[in-house]
């Protein structure tokens, strides 16, 4: 039912530069074949800050803790790979499906194996329109759960970013701008909206997340890094796509699951694949410094 691949299980007995990397961005939040590759660059992009990168999905109902590369590759291409959050990952595993697992889910998975750090590409958050719809993601109700030390390029810029960022201070989740001291809205650098922790590098998170757990607190530390300038789409230039695509879904009624990747790829199309360029930046670059601080942790042990 739950199982850590060899190399994982050695790496956690010994020394814990393990980075967890979920897996919905590979098989529901990019198109194919960038989907994969951006699976791989990720990996690749740990093992180059000195950490080994476990992607967790589940495969005919085991919930695996480090996919080798041919599972990668399947999570990617089948098209029965269920998307996989809190509420629904224990189905997934008692029906011995597929499943690509969320933030949360993976948060959850991780926390399971002992890793300490993950990585994602924006987090799920409040929905604009949540004060009717209740669309509020299961990544905030794990973040306030699971201990991890979150790499994010903030929330996706289709949800309500204000609104999320409270949430995340009414469950106590500390929000570290990397580099920076403002929420970064995914596709771009900036919101405006305003951070008060603030890290330089992968030590200061680290003292930070010691802290943090040496208070005894169980909540996430969600580190925020902006997309790299030069893959960054300015906010201004998203808002056209982002309304159009949130109206388009209205229309259609699409609701629950399928509103974040319906949207991921509206916007992908309607910026002739900026907006996607961007996503697959910005995951990579989150691994890359997720496993920086997974080296730094390890150093100061
Ligand atoms: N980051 C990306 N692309 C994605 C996601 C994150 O660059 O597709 C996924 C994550 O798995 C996150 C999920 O947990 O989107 C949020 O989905 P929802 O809003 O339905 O909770
Ligand atoms: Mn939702």
């Amino acid at each position: 039912m739950f199982s850590l691949s060899p190399s994982v299980a050695a790496a956690l007995n010994r020394r814990k530069t393990v980075v967890a990397l979920e897996s919905t961005a590979i098989a529901h939040g990019l198109p194919s074949p960038q989907n994969l590759e951006t699976a791989q660059a990720c990996e690749t992009a740990v093992r180059e800050s000195g950490a080994l990168p476990a992607t967790i999905g589940i495969i005919g109902g085991r919930a695996v803790i480090g996919l080798n590369r041919q599972q990668i590759e399947e999570i990617a291409i089948r098209e029965d790979v269920e998307k996989v959050n809190l509420a629904n990952l224990a189905r997934v595993i008692a029906d011995g499906k597929w499943g690509a697992t969320t933030v949360a889910s993976s948060l959850h998975l991780a926390r399971m194996a002992g890793i300490e750090v993950f990585a994602t590409g924006g987090i799920g958050g409040v929905h604009r329109g949540a004060s009717d719809s209740f669309d509020i993601s299961s990544d905030l109700i794990a973040l306030a759960r699971y201990p991890l030390i979150t790499v994010c390029a903030g929330a996706k810029a289709i949800l309500d970013l204000s609104k999320t960022l409270e949430v995340l201070e009414t469950i106590g989740v500390p929000v570290v701008g990397y580099q920076t001291d403002e929420l970064p809205a995914f596709y771009s650098r900036s919101s405006d909206l305003k951070l008060d922790l603030h890290a330089d590098g992968p030590e200061q998170v680290v003292a930070i997340a010691r802290a943090h757990w040496r208070l005894g607190f169980s909540t996430a530390l969600l580190v925020v890094a902006p997309v790299p300038v030069e893959d960054e789409v300015p906010a201004d230039e998203m808002k056209d796509a982002i309304d159009e695509s949130l109206s388009l879904a209205a229309g259609l009624g699409i609701s629950g699951k399928e509103v974040t990747p319906f949207l991921l790829s509206q916007i992908a199309e309607r910026t002739e694949g900026r907006a996607l360029r961007a996503n697959i930046a910005l995951l990579r670059n989150n691994a890359r410094i997720a496993g920086g601080i997974a080296s730094a942790l390890t150093e100061q042990e």
